[in-house]
């Protein structure tokens, strides 16, 4: 092989495989209904594939033979009509019968994705301009509703169902990793299923194009051990930490006292705002403005100082503040682990 040729090949099929792995890929699933969406991929590729290829054959063979056109007019032959008319009707009978049967495989195979039995963990999803609200829903324990925005827990092997609505546009759930794709529509409920079958994050993203900050409306999942997941919830459900330093204090009543408090919830605060993320917990999460900044007091600090610059458009104002001011209120934040 000539020198600069193998790494040509090399890069060309890298290329596309490198859609094939991580964290959001349809193609490498981590769960019970993106396997089976797989599969139902992977049968209309291959059936697809072949009869591709039987008329690319069929038309060759038939370029390959065609005889010359002379000035005669074609002579009337009725056996070799009446041959071409059985070819015709075995083609038509086999399209009908390969299409037919696609279509019932689609049909069992999607319609299985929403099975879930009692043991189901119900969330409540809803899309804003342009991060989610999760809400972990709980019948007979309303002290164990909880909201984890932008970031869903789940234990591995139970299935998790989503109720998905949405107040502004279209927005629509996706995670390739473990589940298809379903839309949160304004004035319309709608809800899927899903099952991990191994831990890890997977990331979700809106697939339905929602505005200027559309492809900044990513959100995780993690699946874990119940134990761990049991753990997480326990902390979650807890009302916010109490500063436990002088900074952190001061954070604290710049946040109430300034607007923060008018669109942010700090459970065990004053704050109860729902115009935005509920921030009780919220360094606990890995990312934040819906996975465009990993968590961290600096990432808090430049949120808060300007979130127009970082995500234009977003929902929440500059508010005015002075550095001291900017210093503890992120202090306070990255505090509520
Ligand atoms: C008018 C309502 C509003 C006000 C006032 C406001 N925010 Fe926000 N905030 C939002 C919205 C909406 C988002 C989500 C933005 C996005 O991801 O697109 C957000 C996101 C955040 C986040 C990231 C949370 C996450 O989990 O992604 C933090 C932290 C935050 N705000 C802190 C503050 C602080 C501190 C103040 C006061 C200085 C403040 N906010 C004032 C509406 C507001
Ligand atoms: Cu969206």
């Amino acid at each position: 092989m000539r020198s600069g040729f193998k790494p040509l090949l090399g890069a060309v099929c890298a290329f596309p495989l490198s859609g094939c792995i991580g964290w959001q890929s349809a193609l490498s699933p981590h769960g019970a209904q993106s396997g089976s969406l797989l599969r139902l991929i992977w049968l209309f590729v291959v059936v697809c594939a072949v009869v591709w290829i039987l008329v690319i054959v069929v038309l060759a063979v038939a370029l390959f033979r065609r005889r010359p056109i002379g000035n005669e007019p074609p002579l009337l032959e009725p056996s070799r009509e009446s041959r071409l008319n059985g070819i015709i009707a075995a083609a038509t009978v086999m399209t009908v019968l390969v299409i037919g049967t696609l279509t019932l495989v689609s049909f069992v195979a999607t319609r299985g994705l929403d099975s879930a039995d009692e043991n189901v963990l119900t969330l409540r999803m809803r899309g804003f301009q342009w991060w989610w609200e999760i809400t972990y829903l709980d019948a007979s324990r309303p002290d164990r509703i909880f909201l984890s925005p932008n970031e869903i827990h789940v234990p591995v092997g139970r299935p998790v169902r989503v109720r998905l609505s949405a107040d502004d546009v279209i927005h629509s759930f996706w995670v390739p990793s473990l589940a298809g794709k379903k839309d949160l529509i304004p004035g319309r409920d709608n809800a899927i299923t899903f099952t991990a079958t191994r831990p890890g994050v997977y990331r979700g993203q809106c697939a339905e194009f929602c505005g200027l900050q559309h492809a900044h409306m990513a959100f995780l999942v993690i699946a874990e051990t119940p134990q761990s997941f049991e753990a997480w919830r326990r902390s979650q459900i807890a009302e916010a930490a109490s500063p436990s330093n002088d900074e952190e204090k001061r954070g604290q009543s710049v946040f109430t006292v300034k607007a923060c408090a008018a669109c942010h919830t700090v459970r065990g605060t004053s704050a109860s705002g729902s115009l935005g993320p509920d921030l009780t917990h919220v360094a606990s999460r890995r990312y934040i403005a819906s996975g465009l900044l990993e968590t961290t007091r600096g990432s808090l600090a430049a949120w808060i100082a300007d979130p127009q610059t970082l995500k234009p458009g977003s929902n929440m104002p500059s508010v005015p503040l002075s550095s001291d001011e900017l210093r503890d209120v992120s202090a306070y934040m990255a505090s509520l682990k």
